[in-house]
């Protein structure tokens, strides 16, 4: 290891080091045996989620079984909807469902958020802060732990259709019909999403990351308006509180706008979906920022040859630069752990 901080952190703070760091989105969950027995244990996926014991259990696995550079914090982007006044359950083999669904229940919103405006979060959230409490005395010092939480529109778009949809632009349509009341939820998310994340921050972790899972195809004025904007405003009361703390965006499916949140100063990385070609981002956003990414997930279900072969291409395309070794977006629960190991020990190797 380079030194006490860890290649991680030293990663985010601009220097380029020898061997990538490494961690990956969804690196806890389903595709691991020892997480499905912890999950058993637990009832609902939302009491693993309150559970700071099980919940640090979880977030701790990957490192003993792959050595990764960071963990990320068990926890869900839908606990904020929740820790304000929304009813957010997961149904067995279903997504998420939340209610009211606000884009067909419009008149609800303003109620929703005069109640939201006085909703204490740490009554809903403080167990999230024992877990990260308990994963940081649990970690060794060169491993950074990660805290997160969804980007405000992401968010949004779980609060307004209800559940996860795979096209958001009847969402959209409700921004643009209902700007006042959206403006408010997008502001009281916000608001809460940087408390949030200070609090995490408090409580122990290294560096927080903002996923915005729905950013893309979305026209330029509204990316910047409702993507990128509060995501700077939370990175701006986050480094005001806790300076220093690295803070890394994740506009999933940005695509040439990736190029606006390289150059904000307020994010110190920007992590690459699967759709972006690493030559390209290593040339126009490695000058500003450092990047994180890309691998393809079902190239590590596929694992051998193929995954390796595209995981040396990333590698190559950012040798030299700071860059954080990722997915493109999260492991897919038919992911064989072993390939997992393969590819870690791969990157391991080259370096
Ligand atoms: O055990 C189970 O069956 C639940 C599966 C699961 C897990 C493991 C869900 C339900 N959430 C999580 C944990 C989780 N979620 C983490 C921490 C663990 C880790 O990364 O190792 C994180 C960072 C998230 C973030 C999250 N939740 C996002 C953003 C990242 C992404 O995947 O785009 C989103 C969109 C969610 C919502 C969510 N949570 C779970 C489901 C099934 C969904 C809906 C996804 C969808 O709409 O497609």
């Amino acid at each position: 290891m380079a030194d006490g901080q860890g290649r991680f952190l030293e990663t985010l703070s601009g220097r380029a080091v020898k061997t990538p760091p490494i961690w990956f989105m969804r690196q806890a969950g389903r595709y691991l045996p020892e997480y499905r027995a912890v999950r058993a244990k637990a009832g609902s996926f939302l009491d693993l989620c309150y559970a700071p014991e099980l919940a640090a259990e979880v977030t701790l696995q990957p490192i003993r079984r792959y050595d990764l550079d960071a963990a990320i914090l068990f926890a869900d982007i839908l606990l904020i909807p929740q820790a304000l006044g929304q009813d957010v359950r997961f149904e067995k083999g279903e997504g998420p469902r939340l209610s009211p669904a606000f884009a067909t229940a419009p008149e609800a919103l303003p109620r929703f958020l005069d109640a939201a405006a006085k909703a204490d979060l740490s009554r809903t959230l403080s167990p999230v802060y024992e877990t990260v409490r308990l994963v940081r005395a649990g970690l060794a010092r060169d491993k950074a732990l990660i805290g997160f939480a969804g980007a405000p529109w992401t968010v949004a778009t779980y609060m307004l259709a209800g559940r996860g949809v795979k096209d958001p632009s009847a969402l959209r349509l409700f921004a643009y019909e209902n700007e006042d009341d959206f403006a408010r939820l997008m502001e009281r998310l916000t608001s809460a999403t940087a408390d949030y994340l200070i609090e995490q921050g408090r409580a122990g972790v290294d560096a927080v990351q903002l996923f915005d899972s729905w950013a893309s195809g979305l026209p330029e004025d509204f990316f910047r308006r409702w993507c990128l904007a509060p995501c700077e405003a939370i990175a701006e009361r986050v480094k005001a509180a806790l300076p220093g703390l690295p803070v890394i965006a994740f506009p999933r499916g940005a695509g040439p706008l990736y190029e606006a949140a390289a150059r904000s100063p307020l994010f110190d990385a920007v992590g690459i979906d699967t759709g972006v070609p690493p030559l390209w981002a290593a040339e126009r956003l490695s000058p500003q920022a450092v990047v994180q990414g890309n691998l393809d997930p079902l190239l590590v279900v596929r694992g051998g040859a193929p995954m390796l072969r595209a995981a040396d291409a990333i590698l190559d395309a950012f040798e030299g630069k700071p860059h954080v070794f990722n997915l493109g977006h999260g492991f897919v629960p038919q992911t064989p752990p072993e390939h997992v190991a393969e590819l870690v020990a791969h990157i391991r190797e080259r370096g």
